[in-house]
């Protein structure tokens, strides 16, 4: 391996100051090299990735097997443009609807085009197939949510900050609070095409919807002709302790978005993934992308979904995550206030004098362990599904000491 030639810490961070647009606040570490669960520093320093890159990285950094589909692809072909076939766009979709039991996907690359995708063909459905008249769609969504950061995504956000200063914004989206499905129902009109649903509100803080909240929500769907739209960004193939967090209450949503670990870490895919009678509003020149769906892209997928198929990803989260969080929930602090989650996506709620999380954030990463603040006060621990037991009693044994220390 070809050691890169390390710098002092302050000049890496001074750079970035000085040369990069401020729209982040990340914590002062540098890293260089990552494999399974683990990244290092420039100086050396090991340490635990507990956010795998918000659920990007559910297979762990460089997964053999994902890199050497990459490096095989590299060394073949790389892009094409769509106005061409390639040898691993199809089997990757095939492969794609296999696992997910519906009949067709559209690939992107980013999860913000994926929910843009998902948006625009439900209102062309509705135009085309419900009958809505011509630019009266409305697409139902949810306070608190987190879709991507395009100016229609902000535009039906409820955080002022991702909004504030990016108007105007696209109209025809609809607000209702999360988890209320009474809500969900007095806002469905007959001009309603869709409705646009995280599972499991990650962003927003770790959020876990009352029991039988999608269920609810699904059947209303049925009955007013609305399409479900899940955004399994961040909470599908595995995350949750199912392939995709819709199943624990057993939903079939008309339009599933994935993203983040579709390209395993590696390279960004996305995919809208629905039956025909909602793909089927596109025609050539509708709708397109140049990098989707383009053959390292679609070997990278298949790679990535292959290696959460055959290592059971999603039981091991259900397994792992399970027990973790019983033991933090078992954690006598005065700082916590809540722990939540499903598989292993959890938030431990927490107050300090200075009511944010990023203290303890700070306090784990002096002790090897990378996590970051959602919301404030919301500590998310989401490591690479391929986490080990051992590893995640060394991660419990930190996190106990920082939040009782
Ligand atoms: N949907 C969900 C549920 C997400 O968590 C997206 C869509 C957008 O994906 P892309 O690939 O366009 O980022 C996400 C992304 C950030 C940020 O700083 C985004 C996410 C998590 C943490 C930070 O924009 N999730």
């Amino acid at each position: 391996m070809i050691e890169a030639t390390a710098r002092p810490v302050p000049e890496y961070l001074g750079e970035v100051e000085r040369f990069s647009a401020h729209n982040y606040h990340p914590l002062p570490v540098v890293l260089d090299r990552g494999e399974g669960v683990w990244v290092w520093d420039v100086e050396g320093n090991r340490y635990l990735d507990m956010l795998s890159a918000y659920s990007a990285l559910n297979q762990g950094h460089r997964h053999p097997e994902i890199i050497e589909a990459a490096r095989a692809q590299l060394d073949r072909l790389t892009l094409t443009s769509r106005a061409f076939h390639n040898d691993q766009m199809g089997p990757f979709l095939a492969e794609l609807c296999e696992a997910t039991g519906f009949e067709r996907a559209l690939p992107m690359n980013t999860g913000a085009e994926a929910v843009e995708t998902a948006l625009k063909t439900v209102r062309k459905w509705a135009y085309e197939v419900k009958g809505v008249p011509p630019d009266q769609a409305e697409i139902i969504v949810c306070e608190n949510n987190f879709h991507g950061r395009t100016t229609t995504i902000v535009g039906f956000s409820s955080e002022e900050q991702y909004r504030s200063g990016f108007g105007p914004f696209t109209p025809g989206f609809r607000m209702v609070p999360y988890g209320d499905a009474d809500a969900l129902e007095t806002a469905i009109g007959p001009n309603t095409a869709g409705f646009l649903v995280e599972p499991l509100q990650g962003e927003g803080g770790v959020v876990v919807p009352p029991e039988g909240y999608l269920r609810r929500a699904r059947a209303l769907c049925d009955e007013h002709r609305v399409a479900l739209m899940a955004d399994e960004i961040q909470t599908g193939l595995g995350r949750t302790g199912r392939l995709f967090c819709s199943e624990w209450e057993d939903v079939r949503p008309d339009l599933l978005i994935v993203g983040k670990a579709l390209g395993g870490g590696v390279y960004p895919v996305s995919a809208v993934i629905a039956d025909s009678e909602f793909m089927d509003v596109f025609h050539p020149g509708d709708h397109g992308s140049t990098f989707g769906g383009n053959p390292l892209g679609a070997a990278v997928g298949r790679a990535s979904l292959r290696v959460i198929l055959d290592e059971d990803l999603p039981a091991r989260a259900d397994r792992l995550g399970s027990a973790f969080m019983s033991r933090l929930r078992g954690i006598d602090s005065p700082h916590i206030r809540e722990v939540r989650g499903r598989g292993l996506l959890i938030g431990v709620v927490v107050e300090d004098s200075s009511g944010t999380a990023r203290p303890f954030c700070e306090a784990l990463k002096e002790r090897g362990i990378l996590a970051k603040e959602t919301h404030e006060q919301v500590i998310r621990f989401a490591p690479p599904l391929v986490i080990d037991e051992e590893t995640l009693d060394f991660a419990f044994e930190q996190v106990r000491d920082v939040l009782t220390a």
